[in-house]
């Protein structure tokens, strides 16, 4: 392989600063609640609302937007729930004997209470409310707490808020940052304590979700975007250009990535995207630093070089421009969603297409997939023992206790065994 551009800055790490006030704001929220909660929103969001976005706002927002800015929205529920509900399918309960006497299975059953934490950023990313609550909805979430910061005239976008009470949200609060994932993780007088907390967030939400985990599950860590666009010949150096781009006016620290077998279209690409930068991005768009500091284009010499830079990025989006590009799907494993062919642009699962936007960054790829309607069940196991299975477990059980000196078990065990069995030991 060979660099035709490298990134000057590759990790944003997470400072003890930031894990420090982080620590700060989540024993405050523990003791002071919304007082603690308020302080926070004031110091941080400038803001003094109240906490609970009311009624009256939510029927203002829903009047303020127009029949096609709803229609739109309804449509990103309606597909990302479809997507979900579908997968949700696919994940089946199981009832089994193993071996005579011994059934045993599993159930998928909902989480109870699910937060969702909304991002305010630069833009209002109206999809990002449905990604996080339509999923917990499908699986059958009784109560889904959401929390977005007030960043737009003292409250949340209208479009925003129309997402989440389409999406299923039963509370909505205006409250951003650590102070938002505290309250939902410890509760607070008005904010309901969760179960699991998933979504996106900047530096200070994703260091808080970790500290909170243990007391609350979490979907997963959630860092600024990336798209690793990976083409042959036969690639449009225009769409790779504006697909790097798509991503890195997300932040200054996304990360555009171009890996190719072919190097006439990397370097067309290249050219492409600083013309794309001057003529349609403002000078202050993330997508100038992103590209500058973060931006990488790999010559590869072969498509399998190719496919091991992929797998080894673990890239939170991969944009396959390659010929007959399903083919290569069971050669690429590690990534948050795989887009096949030149015109599966990431813009469309960004927004509308159904699967969920909220995926792996920095390399989590290689453990876990994005947020789904699975974050919102647990498998829970159960078994049933008669006949012939309670002396084959009891006595197994029994001669292990005996081993490992633990009387209670062995007892436990023991008492099981019908006589025939027990005069054998
Ligand atoms: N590309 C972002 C998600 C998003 N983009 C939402 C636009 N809207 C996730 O990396
Ligand atoms: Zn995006």
């Amino acid at each position: 392989m060979e660099y035709l551009k490298k990134a000057q800055h590759l990790e944003q790490t997470v400072s003890n600063e930031v894990e420090k006030t982080v620590k700060e704001i989540i024993s405050t929220v523990k003791t002071e609640r919304d007082a603690g909660v308020k302080k926070y929103e004031e110091r941080f969001s400038k803001s003094v609302r109240a906490l609970r976005v009311s009624e009256e706002e939510i029927e203002k927002s829903v009047r303020s937007l127009s029949y096609d800015e709803k229609a739109l929205i309804d449509r990103v529920v309606e597909r990302i729930s479809s997507f979900a509900k579908a997968q949700l399918e696919c994940i089946s309960p199981l009832e089994k004997e193993f071996g005579p006497g011994i059934h045993m299975g599993h159930r998928i059953v909902p989480i109870e209470k699910v937060g969702a934490y909304i991002p305010g950023g630069r833009f209002p990313l109206l999809s990002s409310g449905p990604m996080v609550v339509a999923p917990a909805k499908v699986a059958g979430a009784k109560e889904i707490v959401a929390c977005s910061p007030a960043n737009y005239e003292g409250g949340i976008h209208p479009a925003v808020l129309y997402g989440l009470v389409r999406s299923g949200a039963t509370h909505i609060y205006a409250i951003g940052g650590a102070q938002a994932i505290a309250a939902m993780a410890y509760g607070t007088e008005s904010v309901p304590e969760v179960d699991v907390i998933a979504g996106p967030g900047n530096r200070f939400v994703a260091e808080a979700k970790k500290q909170v985990f243990g007391k609350v599950g979490i979907d997963l860590i959630a860092g600024p975007s990336e798209v690793l666009v990976f083409t042959d010949d036969t690639a449009d150096p225009k769409k790779c250009a504006a697909d790097l781009l798509a991503q890195a006016e997300h932040d200054p620290y996304a990360r555009p990535i171009m890996v190719s077998t072919s190097r006439t279209i990397a370097e067309q690409t290249i050219k492409e995207v600083e013309q794309f930068l001057k003529e349609y991005f403002s000078s202050d768009s993330p997508a100038h630093e992103s590209w500058a500091q973060m931006g990488e284009v790999i010559y590869a010499r072969s498509l399998e070089e190719g496919l091991d830079i992929c797998n080894d990025y673990a890239i939170e989006h991969l944009h396959v421009h390659v010929k007959d590009s399903r083919k290569l799907m069971d050669r690429l494993h590690n990534y948050g969603s795989l887009f096949l062919d030149s015109d599966s642009s990431v813009v469309f699962s960004d927004k509308v297409s159904g699967t969920n936007h909220t995926l792996p960054t920095l390399k989590a790829a290689r453990y876990t997939g994005g947020l789904w309607v699975g974050n919102y069940v647990k498998v829970i196991t159960h078994q049933e023992i008669t006949g012939s299975g309670v002396d084959f477990l009891a006595t197994h059980a029994t001669e292990q206790s005996n081993i490992e000196g633990l009387e209670g078990h062995r007892l436990s065990a023991e008492l099981r065994l019908s006589d025939k069995y027990l005069y054998n030991i």
